[in-house]
């Protein structure tokens, strides 16, 4: 299986690290949806970052799919809790992780894809505040749940958020404020010195996956 694009994606990095948790075999390519667009092009028209290309040759795309098809296939090694009630509180972490990796990257795009003039303010402040919300909201949880992971291993929501944290200091450094998230800055720390983290570092380089 490949995974197809760039480690600077919160989405990438997300498959890429759950897919070692889950002792899934991969290779990963390195490529730009937007430096190697036509080379990403000639493997997913639709040119969306994370892509999997499966061992049959079906293209997967988009992060939370590709990893329904992984858990499926990593069964029954999972990374998702199985008794409901923590299951729907992941499922609720994970939702407000991926919403403040859109909001984050939304935010990219309106400052570097777009001329000065033609940005709007209007749209960038409401990003701003949802981008907030999403952080405040997953502070909110750690704060209210006490956080499980170092006892039972890294989760899906763990993965989610600590990677969600990651992408916005490194994008965005200093719009989301330190100081008001403890919780996410201390899930973050714990999570990055994991060897699927470190093996998956933010960035340009390609995934150091030991199978
Ligand atoms: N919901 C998708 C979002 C993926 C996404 O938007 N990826 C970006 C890279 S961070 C991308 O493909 N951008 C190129 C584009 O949308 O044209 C997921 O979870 O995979």
């Amino acid at each position: 299986m490949q995974l197809i694009g760039m480690l600077d994606s919160p989405y990438v990095r997300r498959v890429a690290i759950s897919l070692q948790l889950l002792g899934v075999p991969f290779e990963h390519r390195s490529l730009s949806v937007f430096r190697t667009f036509d080379q990403f092009r000639a493997i997913n028209p639709v040119v969306k970052a994370p892509t999997l290309v499966c061992d049959d040759g079906t293209v997967l795309m988009d992060s939370t799919l590709i990893l329904d098809y992984a858990e499926a296939l990593a069964a029954p090694r999972s990374l998702m809790p199985r008794e409901l009630a923590d299951r729907q509180a992941a499922l609720r972490t994970i939702g407000l992780a991926l919403a403040a990796c859109e909001k984050s990257v939304q935010l990219v795009y309106e400052r570097n894809l777009r001329p000065p003039e033609k940005q709007h303010e209007p749209w960038v402040a409401r990003v701003l505040s949802q981008m907030h919300a999403a952080f405040g909201e997953l502070e909110a949880e750690l704060a209210n749940r006490p956080p499980r992971h170092a006892a039972r291993g890294v989760g899906a929501a763990e993965v989610a958020t600590a990677v969600a944290w990651d992408f916005n200091r490194r994008i965005q450094p200093g719009t989301v404020k330190d100081a008001a998230y403890p919780h996410l800055r201390a899930l973050s720390a714990w999570a990055e010195q994991l060897p699927e983290f470190a093996a998956a570092a933010f960035g340009d380089g390609t995934v150091q996956v030991r199978n």
